[in-house]
């Protein structure tokens, strides 16, 4: 089995487990445990036990990773592998019951920064949804046990999602942005979490998706998805607090940099 797969199986193993337990903690009712940058970004007692779940359970089965968790920070390894966490992807969705939320796992090669790192497996469960997306270098993307395939044609228009930020004074500029895109497109969504918006397109169930401020965690594990659909990821303005992904098949991914990063 090669390292990838490998890999990848230990990713899904751990992502069904965790998100069992955030399921379960979403019914036994949620508890604030603190808010970060702003009010609107909060933090649940949920996320930091699932999170010490995934931590616990990849440091048993592979000591010398690295990791790097929204919620306990990062780790440095000897193995050359990083693991990318976040425990609950969507975690205002997660905190008023709304379904569409995610644990969201990656092993990244080389440094953990996404300006550099080689991803080489992915799993994002929703569990409230009922499914696992996952991929493997080089395998592919599936869920369950369908492969997955980004769009290609959007004759009436891309069908987009996108997101905002905790920060209000950052909306109206995301606003501002999504004037300068809706001519592409046929409609948008906002599920409000990340993982599943890059898993969406790399299912062809959206056609593009871009976003502003996005964290490494958040895009780890849904960019390899994308790709191994057949998909393109970018990251624009990565020097700025506020980079801009930007991912869809190959050619709404070419139209939505040609309006968000003119220069490229
Ligand atoms: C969220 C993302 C979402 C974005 C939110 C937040 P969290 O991640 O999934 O797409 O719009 O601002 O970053 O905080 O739920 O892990």
């Amino acid at each position: 089995m090669t390292l990838e797969l490998e890999l990848g199986e230990l990713a899904t193993e751990i992502a069904r487990e965790a998100g069992a337990l955030a399921r379960a903690r979403r019914r036994d009712g949620v508890r604030l445990a603190a808010t970060k940058t702003t009010l609107a970004d909060i933090v649940t007692d949920a996320d930091r036990e699932v999170e010490a779940l995934i931590r616990e359970r990849l440091r048993a089965a592979r000591p010398d990773d690295g990791f790097l968790g929204e919620e306990s920070g990062a780790e440095p390894g000897a193995s050359g592998i990083t693991w990318v966490v976040d425990p609950i992807d969507g975690t205002v969705n997660y905190a008023y019951g709304i379904p569409a939320y995610n644990v969201s796992i990656a092993a990244v090669q080389g440094e953990p920064d996404p300006e550099t790192w080689v991803a080489l497996a992915a799993a994002v469960n929703a569990p409230a949804l009922g499914e696992i997306f996952t991929a493997a270098r080089g395998h592919g993307a599936w869920l369950e046990g369908s492969r997955l395939a980004v769009t290609e044609e959007t004759p009436a228009g891309a069908l987009l999602g996108t997101g905002f930020g905790y920060d209000p004074a950052t909306h109206e500029g995301d606003l501002a942005t999504v004037a300068r895109v809706m001519p592409m497109a046929r409609d948008l969504r906002r599920m409000g979490a990340a993982a599943l918006d890059l898993a969406y397109v790399a299912a062809g169930r959206l056609d593009g998706y871009f976003e502003r401020g996005l964290r490494p965690w958040d895009h780890a594990a849904g960019a390899l998805l994308i790709t191994e659909a057949g998909g393109c990821v970018s990251r624009v303005d990565v020097e700025s607090t506020r980079p801009m992904l930007v991912a869809g098949g190959r050619d709404v991914h070419a139209r939505l940099l040609d309006i968000l990063d003119p220069k490229h």
